[in-house]
């Protein structure tokens, strides 16, 4: 009986994780088979500062350093766009980038030295 239960639940865990990653198409990305990509917040910098991706691309923000930081869209084609400001570790904010052209991206809490250039393609 107990030995039975034990690959349902485990069925059930993997079931739950597949449907939640679907359910969240900006933190699963890679749901859809689709370019995902990642980029470093440091203390107090993008890295890489200048980068270039593929129409459709999901962009992965992890925040790797102590400061407090936010992804902040200052110039570049669509609709405005900012993360929330934090200093918790991980990947606290995802993107997929539809629109061709240059993106200016900035941490609105260090402007001067925390700036990137994204270049999404065809
Ligand atoms: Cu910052």
């Amino acid at each position: 009986m107990r030995i039975r239960r034990i690959p349902l639940v485990i069925a059930l865990g993997v079931i739950t994780a597949v449907a939640a990653v679907a359910l969240v198409p900006e933190l699963g990305g890679v749901a859809d088979g689709r370019r995902a990509t990642a980029v470093k917040l440091g203390d107090n910098f993008f890295k890489p500062a200048r980068k270039v991706v593929r129409r459709g691309t999901v962009v992965r923000f992890f925040w790797a350093g102590r400061n407090p930081h936010n992804v902040t869209k200052a110039r570049g084609p669509g609709r405005r766009f900012r993360s929330k400001t934090t200093s918790r570790r991980g990947v606290n904010f995802a993107k997929r980038f539809r629109k061709r052209g240059v993106y200016l991206l900035v941490c609105t809490i260090h402007p001067r030295t925390m700036r990137m250039k994204l270049g999404v393609r065809r």
